[in-house]
Order: C-alpha cells, then structure tokens, then sequence
C-alpha cells in the first residue's frame, strides 16, 4: 500500500492483519455537519454491514436523521444552533469533543468521513475526525462533496478544508457538485442529490467489498483509480444511468 504521510506504523498492522484474513474489518461512515449527516441519514439502509455516526453542531437537525450514534457537538458555543459558516467555531468545537470522537470510533478499523465542504461545521471538523482516526489507528478515507460554483465565496473554504482533509486521511474522493452539472444540466436537484449519494454508496460498496477479498493492500491504489474514475465523469454517468430510488432531503439547508 501507498502509504501517505499522514498514515502511521499502527495502521499498516491493522491493515496487515485485515490483509492476512485475521480480522473482518469493522467499518464507520461518518456524517460531518448538515450535508454529511442527510448523506448518511439518506443513505440508510443502502450501505452493507456499516456503522453510521453523526456528527453536528445544529441539535434539531441531528435530531431529525437517523444514525446508530450521534454525537452533537459545541453545545456550549452555538447552544445547540448551526455554525453560521464560522468554520472556526465548528472546529473549536469539534476539539472540544475529541473523546467523544475517539469514543465513537473504539471498535472501528476503517472510516470514511463524509462532507458537503463550504459551510461551517462539516467544513471545520471533517479534518478533527480524520485526526482523530489517525491517532488511534483508524484507517480513513474522506468522501467531500465541493460547492456548486456558483456557491460564491464558499469554493475557497471548501479547498482549504479539503486541503486539511488530505493531510490526514489515506485518500479523499473529492466529488463535485458542478461536474454533475455538466453531466446533465437539466437535472434537477433532487436527482443530483440522489446521483451524489449512490455514488457514495458505491464508493463505499466498492471498497468493502475490495477488502472482502483480501485486496487491502493495494486499497490506496484502488482508492486513487475511483478518484479517477469518477473525475473522468464515468462513475457518475453509470449513476445518472440507473433509477434513481433515495429521496432528497428537501429540508436540507442547501434549499433554505
Ligand atoms: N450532496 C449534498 N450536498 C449538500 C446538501 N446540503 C448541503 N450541501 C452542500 O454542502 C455544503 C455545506 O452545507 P452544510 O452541510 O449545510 O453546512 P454545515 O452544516 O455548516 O456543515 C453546501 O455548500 C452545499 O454545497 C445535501 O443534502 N446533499
Ligand atoms: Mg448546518
């Protein structure tokens, strides 16, 4: 396995002893502020044998999806409201949180955190949570979903954030908004959405079922070629191609 300079000694033993057949990994998404946690709370049922934990500073919100653990944090800074945008707010508070995190993430060998970047929460602590799992030994990939450009003034954010991302997990598959556009200009929002979380799901499908077959190995590799996959607009073409059967969360904020 490529090894990135944020992986560490304890995880290429976890990843050498998922390899070697002796543990059946044990696998977390988490969801990162509001488009992370309606990801996975869209997600459900769709992900195999997965763990599902939230994580928001906006208490409603969190209280309106269905996760198998969901942490809320910054209760003593935003009492229970969204970030606002304030990334550092939402980072303060994520650290604030940090054993709640590690917590969370006891009996877990791989995560994938999941994010809408260019907002306030799922753009501060996407990168607190990947610290954490490198910490404790945790192997972690980041799924980010970047700003539509027209989004002005959140692209920046999201690159930085994403930037931040990078330095602590493995890999992170960057997918964009805006590329679904091209793809299909007259899409409408629901679809786009749906399109976004099977392409998750998939990501996800794909790469546990790599390690079901002992290719753990070579997973950052593999990883990189999905990335590429789907920059080459191939993985979200096969998506537009299929029904589409998750709903969209109107609520969401991105409608507001
Ligand atoms: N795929 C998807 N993206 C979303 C959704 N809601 C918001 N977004 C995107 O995610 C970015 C961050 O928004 P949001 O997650 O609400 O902010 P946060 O709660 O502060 O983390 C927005 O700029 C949108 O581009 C959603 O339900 N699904
Ligand atoms: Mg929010």
């Amino acid at each position: 396995m490529s090894q990135t300079s944020a992986g560490n000694n304890y995880t290429h033993e976890i990843i050498n002893l998922i390899s070697a057949g002796n543990i059946e990994p044990r696998i977390a998404v988490v969801g990162c502020g509001g488009a992370g946690c309606a990801i996975i709370d869209r997600l459900g049922g769709n992900l195999r044998d997965v763990s599902t934990i939230a994580i928001n500073t906006d208490q409603r919100s969190l209280e309106n999806i269905s996760a198998d653990r969901k942490i809320h944090i910054g209760r003593s800074i935003t009492f229970g409201e969204d970030s606002r945008g304030f990334v550092e707010v939402a980072e303060y508070a994520a650290e604030l949180s940090v054993d709640e995190i590690k917590q969370s993430l006891k009996n877990t060998d791989i995560i994938f955190i999941v994010a809408g970047l260019g907002g306030g929460t799922g753009t501060g602590i996407a990168h607190v949570v990947g610290s954490v799992a490198k910490r404790n030994g945790i192997v972690d990939f980041g799924i980010v979903v970047m700003p539509f450009s027209a989004e002005v003034g959140r692209r920046a954010i999201a690159e930085n954030s994403l930037m931040q991302l990078q330095q602590v997990t493995e890999n992170t598959i960057v997918l964009d908004n805006d590329s679904l556009l091209r793809l299909s200009p007259d899409i409408q929002m629901s679809s786009a959405l749906s399109v976004i979380d099977r392409t998750i799901a998939g990501v996800i499908d794909d790469i546990r079922d790599r390690m079901n077959r002992s290719f753990i190995a070579t997973i950052a590799d593999d990883v990189m070629s999905l990335n590429s996959e789907f920059q080459e607009e191939v993985y979200m073409e096969n998506m537009i191609d299929q029904p589409l059967d998750v709903q969209a969360d109107t609520e969401s904020p991105m409608f507001a």
